[in-house]
């Protein structure tokens, strides 16, 4: 019998609209931090109209999260700018008093010996070098139905790839999972990465995970913006996009679904500069590729921070043709998740955060009918943003392996 569920691909292909082009949204220009020049604080501000919102927008240094629902935004300002903020009425709470001691604090913390003692490889970060030899390690680990497989190569030709969990079976439907899209969202990439772990050192106990590869084809690529991922350990910690030109490209608005709409900049300079055409970047085209060339019913695109389990449209206020589906799938993994260590995840769809054009997850609902998401992962807060304390890496690992977990069964039904 054919559920709602197993007939997820003959849902007709959703009618694409393409976002009207309103600039207003997320024009972020986005200043490079200068070496000792100021002290760069991370604020959550509470905007009360457009004009504050302005205000705002115009001493920003850096965007660490948005939400045209809610009046407040985490940003980084010169730590001279916050009475000037104050005098304007706009409330503003300190989140980090200076982010680049604590970036400063954490590459101390990375560069001790401590951290480099062998034990548990995800009690701490790791670098891209260090990921990717730990995909072959776990390949070599079950090569029945694990291997390594190259994606593509980034702007700097780093090589990007992917785990590939297959237990044979012709033609089977395929899940994919990715980390590092942003390259300063370090926990994508660990959570990915344990995620692959888990599945190849529990796959005799758990029959969970054998149920899930009996019917599913599983691809865990955990840095897809290896350049990304590189400078943000060498050079700034807060670096988001690729280094095409040395500038960037988002990588997240770099997909063909609503490129170019609102909630996307032209500007080299933003934040969310989108690139000059959809796709055109190697890193997107990597993973596009992987997704189109396999039967994808489902893909998750790690992000953090902000607990939050986002779905289609991301690019339109147009209630996607199955909001039902993706809502109660998505529901499904936020309890999941609560279930695991007590985290709230908010299910809601991506306009519903703020509008962004040309997104990953878009693209995989709107081009390929697949199951898309973005799961933003801990913190929920800014207190300490993207520089998440490493304890945290393994339960946010545990969770998320439950939200797939519980994905991937409710796929099968
Ligand atoms: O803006 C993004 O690309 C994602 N958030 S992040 O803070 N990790 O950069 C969210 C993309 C999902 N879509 C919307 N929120 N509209
Ligand atoms: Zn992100």
């Amino acid at each position: 019998m054919l559920t709602a569920w197993s007939r997820w691909k003959e849902t007709p292909r959703a009618l694409l609209l393409v976002a009207g082009l309103t600039a207003a949204g997320l024009m972020t220009q986005v200043a490079a931090p200068e070496a000792d020049a100021v002290v760069r604080t991370a604020v959550r501000v509470q905007v009360d109209s457009e004009a504050e919102r302005e205000v705002v927008r115009a001493v920003m240094l850096d965007l660490w999260t948005d939400s045209d629902a809610a009046p407040r935004f985490d940003v980084v300002v010169d730590a001279n700018d916050i009475e000037r903020l104050r005098e304007e009425g706009i409330e503003v709470e300190v989140l980090v008093p200076d982010v680049d001691a604590l970036a400063a604090e954490e590459r101390e913390r990375l560069a001790s010996a401590e951290a480099a003692r062998p034990g548990n490889w995800f009690a701490e970060y790791r670098d891209y070098e260090t990921v990717d030899a730990y995909l072959d390690m776990l390949a070599a680990r079950r090569p029945a139905f694990a291997q390594v497989e190259e994606l593509g190569a980034s702007v700097e030709g780093r090589r990007i790839r992917t785990l590939k969990f297959s237990t044979g079976g012709e033609g089977r439907e395929t899940i994919v999972l990715n980390g590092g899209q942003h390259a300063r969202e370090w926990i994508s990439v660990m959570a990915t990465t344990c995620i692959a772990d888990r599945i190849v050192n529990e796959y005799d106990e758990d029959r969970r995970i054998r149920a899930m590869l009996d019917r599913f084809d599983v691809y865990v690529a955990p840095v897809i913006n290896p350049d990304g991922y590189v400078y943000s350990w060498e050079s700034d910690r807060y670096w988001r996009k690729n280094r095409r030109g040395g500038y960037g490209v988002d990588l997240n608005r770099n997909w063909s679904v609503g490129f170019g709409g609102s909630g996307s900049s032209s500007n080299k300079r933003s934040q969310i500069f989108k690139g000059p055409r959809p796709f055109s970047e190697p890193e997107t085209q990597a993973l596009r590729d992987l997704i189109v060339r396999e039967k994808t019913v489902a893909h998750i695109d790690f992000h953090s921070y902000g607990q939050m389990i986002l779905y289609p449209w991301a690019y339109s206020k147009t209630p996607a043709p199955d909001r039902e589906r993706l809502s109660s799938l998505a529901n499904i993994m936020a309890s999941a998740i609560a279930r695991t260590h007590g985290k709230r995840y908010k299910p809601m769809t991506g306009r519903d955060l703020y509008t962004a054009g040309g997104t990953a997850l878009d693209w995989s609902y709107g081009e390929r009918n697949a199951a898309g998401y973005t799961i933003e992962l801990r913190p929920d807060g800014g207190r300490r943003g993207f520089v998440l304390p490493p304890e945290q890496i393994v339960p946010t690992c545990d969770e998320s392996f439950e939200a797939v977990l519980a994905m991937a069964d409710t796929l099968d039904r």
